[in-house]
């Protein structure tokens, strides 16, 4: 808002005396008086405006620019080669039929920032450890074709561009699962970069604070969109970026003012909101709107005029100077003031169309780098402006340029012209790929920028170091189970954690991470025994501090109390999980948190955690439908065993005793971390409080496969399979079922969803070799000897345990909690969802009377004795 100008005396005489201190005193001077100033008018109720946002122009004014040293023509070839060919990669891949796609617009904005980052700042791993660079996920091709001119990738490798079924091919996008040596970070599902960057930072100085792995200098790159800005986890985690003054952190927003549909902000400034939101964060803004050509015209502009048409033009507007030539913009740009139309007379339209955006000028970006990585004390985001498509003739900065896979001759030739790619006509149908000859001038010079930063990147450390598996009284004290005492299998797992912190291998490797609900999982004694990292330290008296367990924050605190954002705390959680390949340090982290604020809200950052093969522990607490009663509907988690179950190396248990979590708990490190398997484990604890029984002999196989014989019978006609705290039903069941005189077993069964999966691999092995032995899936295994009816009850939804139905070879039955949870006590809850003891027994007498076991006249007197309604209201209704 520009309001009227009352006394443009007065005005200028302010302004002469502000000029007067910046040429006498300097910038730090007067910006001291403009402070003192403003906190006068604060004093009266003004709000400040002025500071947040700067007029739409480079922050680094061209006196302050640093120096590029290298050869800009030398570069300029070699990056123009890698334009050509991730041009070449795209549009061979889309020449057939095969529809495989993949982008030209993105890369062709950003080659320039990736450029000068290869070129002079992103460090390699050869004698330190690498920077960590999280690449925009639709600029893959630009980076695949600077590992080919690097003589990492070939033709072969490019020509199978998106194609992954048979090795070798390079993946759609960055993908660590499917290119384990290659890429870090799985960025393409947008908004999950930036905030796993900043979480990635902050880890980062988390392991430096703790004297786990030295900082030095090291930078987390975060390459992004701007429409991606608009994914609320993008900005979501910035002001923990500024709070915690995350100086290893650099953002590069390519600003080139489009997304996929059409502009990010036609009525706006993108750039202009951008700065504002990430200055109100306290992170360091440097803007690179207007490259070189630029300078000599800015410096005309002594009236400010040219800058307020800046200030002024709509982000709409600025992609049409881009689509529609030089004289468009004369006459819709300059002409809006006739002084500024002056400043360009001399200016063919040709000129003004080539007056070139900061984004991709390498002067400006080295500037703005060497700035980035100089600055200490807060994050920083370089915002630059480019043009999406540039480039490619006349599919530049049109509306549809996101999705262009194929180009008309004339493009492809245009392309070629404007960056003298040595193709001839007759060649170019062909659209061959380009890489000189090894000795030539532009190899030599690439290998040797490499080579000077520390050899290539992306690269991505497939193993790390074998861990020594801790020592066994962690667990063991778990195998005698509570020893009359009523506890939770929260109980249970907080103290293997609190046991583990102290082992001497391991204990330095484990982190508790939490999102501000310790004190829900009884966890609070951690806070004084092993402290909460802040990077301050604690600056205040805790209002605690007489008590035991006071809260204790500390510099080298070890526990992560990352707030109430679950998807903070598992960026966290990941940035720890993988520290095993970006650190060359193995973490062992443990995130604890209701289960129900888990998958369902986090899926797509476990997914990311997926691909980028975290090993690590996911504690869903205070799980399962009606065993967290008094919460309702929002909170009461039915359905977590299923969500998880989606990520396929997440190996997820739904235990009831404290033996099972030990057992599971130790597997899991033997596996991730001694095995080197590339697992990360979801185990969900409930906050209900019962005796817990000591380890039957030889479960530990079966509690590991997903399920075992707990309570065996002499001859008996049904099983009760029972999962979690529902387990317990099922043994209530066992007793009241022996009243009838109907024997049973009861078997506890750890996790469906891996018996499930080994039910799959076997029956996969079976289809595949006809002739060979058949094998038995682990569930037959377990039921050949005695086929009788299966009734399976658990507190998750019914398809979790339905999972086995294949390979039960008799009657199965699944109670399970289908429906909107509701607040009120267990007994309720379990008795309207029909997963208690008596809805168990109704169960096991229907299927014993429908298979012939059992007559009508016992059916009938069970029924009276347990009151079945059937009247009662489907409890997934109503
Ligand atoms: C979470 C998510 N939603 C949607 C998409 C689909 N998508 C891919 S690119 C894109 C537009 C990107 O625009 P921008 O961030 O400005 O990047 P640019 O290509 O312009 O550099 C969209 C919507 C996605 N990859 N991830
Ligand atoms: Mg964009």
């Amino acid at each position: 808002m520009n309001p009227e100008d009352k006394d443009p005396i007065e005005t200028s005489e302010w302004l002469e005396a502000i000029n007067s201190v910046i040429e006498e005193e300097g910038i730090d001077r007067a910006s001291f008086l403009m402070t003192k100033l403003a906190k006068r008018l604060n004093e009266e109720g003004a709000i400040p405006t002025y500071n947040l946002t700067t007029p739409f122009r480079n922050s680094i004014p061209v006196k302050d620019e640093a120096q590029m040293p290298g050869d800009l023509f030398m570069e300029r070839r070699i990056r123009s080669l890698i334009r050509w060919n991730a041009l070449a990669l795209v549009l061979r891949a889309n020449k057939n039929d095969d529809d495989l796609g993949g982008h030209i617009s993105t890369f062709s904005s950003a080659a320039t920032l990736y450029d000068v980052g290869f070129n002079y700042f992103f460090r390699g791993s050869e004698g330190q450890l690498e920077d960590l660079i999280y690449y925009q996920g639709h600029s893959s091709p630009g980076i695949y074709a600077r590992s080919f001119l690097e003589g990492y990738l070939h033709e072969e490798d490019l020509d199978n561009f998106r194609r992954e079924v048979k090795k070798p091919g390079l993946s759609s996008y960055p993908h660590p699962w499917l290119m384990p040596d290659y890429w870090q970070f799985p960025t393409v599902s947008m908004g999950l970069g930036p905030i796993m960057g900043i979480y990635q930072a902050h880890i980062m100085r988390y392991m430096s604070a703790r004297g786990l792995v030295p900082r030095n200098d090291r930078k987390v790159w975060v390459f992004c969109g701007d429409g991606e800005m608009d994914e609320p986890e993008s900005k979501g985690a910035i002001a923990l970026a500024g709070r915690e003054s995350l100086e290893n952190l650099i953002f590069v927003i390519n600003c080139n003012l489009q997304r996929l549909d059409g502009p990010v902000r036609g009525n706006g400034k993108i750039i202009q909101e951008l700065e504002g939101s990430f200055r109100g964060a306290g992170w360091n803004v440097i803007k690179v709107v207007w490259g070189r050509k630029w300078d000599p015209i800015m410096a005309k502009d002594k009236e400010g005029k040219l800058q307020d048409i800046m200030d002024a033009v709509l982000d709409g507007e600025m992609q049409n100077f881009k689509a529609k030539g030089g004289a468009y913009t004369r006459e819709n740009f300059f002409a809006k003031d006739p002084d500024v139309l002056k400043i360009v007379e001399d200016l063919t339209d040709e000129d003004i169309y080539r007056l070139n955006r900061g984004g991709h000028d390498p002067y400006k970006v080295y500037a703005a780098y060497h700035k980035a990585v100089n600055s200490s004390g807060a994050p920083t985001v370089i915002l630059a402006l480019t043009t999406k498509g540039y480039g490619v003739g006349s599919r530049e900065a049109d509306n549809t340029t996101h999705q262009v896979k194929k180009l008309s001759l004339d493009n492809i030739k245009a392309f070629r012209d404007k960056f003298n790619i040595p193709v001839t006509d007759e060649d170019i149908e062909q659209i061959p790929y380009v890489r000189p000859p090894e000795d030539s001038p532009e190899m030599q010079y690439l290998k040797n920028t490499r080579a000077k930063l520390g050899g290539p990147i992306p690269r991505r450390r497939k193993e790390s170091k074998v861990l020594k598996m801790p020592d066994d009284k962690s667990f063991s004290k778990l195998y005698q189970g509570s020893e009359g005492r009523n506890i939770s299998t929260t109980m249970a797992t907080v103290r293997v954690i609190t046991d583990l912190l102290k082992d001497k291998e391991l204990g330095k490797r484990i982190v508790p991470i939490v999102p501000d609900e310790a004190r829900t999982f009884g966890m609070e004694a951690l806070f004084r025994q092993v402290g909460i990292y802040s990077s301050a330290g604690q600056n205040y008296e805790p209002e605690d501090a007489d008590k035991v367990m006071w809260y204790k924050e500390s510099k080298e605190g070890v526990m992560l109390e990352e707030g109430i954002t679950e998807a903070g705390a598992f960026s966290a959680w990941t940035a720890l999980a993988t520290a095993y390949t970006n650190y060359d340090f193995p973490m062992i982290p443990f995130y604890l948190f209701y289960s129900m604020f888990g998958f369902q809200r986090i899926h797509d950052l476990a997914w990311a955690a997926g691909d980028s093969q975290a090993k690590g522990f996911l504690i869903g607490a205070t799980s399962g439908r009606t065993t967290l009663n008094g919460e309702g509907l929002q909170h009461q988690d039915g359905h977590s065993h299923i969500l998880s179950s989606t990520i396929p190396n997440c190996l997820s248990y739904d235990p009831t005793f404290s033996y099972e979590i030990a057992v599971i708990i130790k597997d899991g490190i033997q596996k991730m971390y001694v095995e080197q398997k590339n697992y990360f484990y979801y185990i969900t604890t409930m906050n209900e409080n019962y005796e817990h029984p000591p380890m039957p002999k030889g479960a530990e196989e079966g509690i590991i496969k997903g399920m075992y014989k707990l309570l065996p019978a002499k001859k008996p006609v049904i099983r009760l399979l029972g999962s979690g705290s529902i387990l317990n039903e099922s043994i209530k069941a066992k007793e009241l079922l022996s009243t009838y005189g109907v024997e049973s077993e009861v078997w506890s069964v750890t996790s469906f969803n891996l018996l499930r999966k080994d039910g799959m691999e076997i029956e996969r092995i079976n289809q595949l070799n006809p002739t060979k032995k058949e094998q038995k899936t682990y569930v037959e295994e377990c039921f050949e000897d005695n086929p009788v009816p299966v009734v399976a009850s658990t507190d998750y939804m019914r398809s979790y345990a339905e999972q086995i139905r294949p390979y039960v070879n008799s009657d199965y039955t699944v109670l399970g909690t289908d429906g909107f949870g509701r607040s009120d006590s267990r007994e309720s809850l379990r008795e309207f969802f029909e997963i208690d003891a008596n809805s168990i027994v109704r169960a096991a007498a229907y299927t014993l009377h429908k298979n012939k076991i059992m007559d009508k006249a016992q059916l009938k007197k069970i029924y009276d004795d347990i009151e079945v309604d059937p009247l009662k209201p489907n409890p997934w209704e109503v």
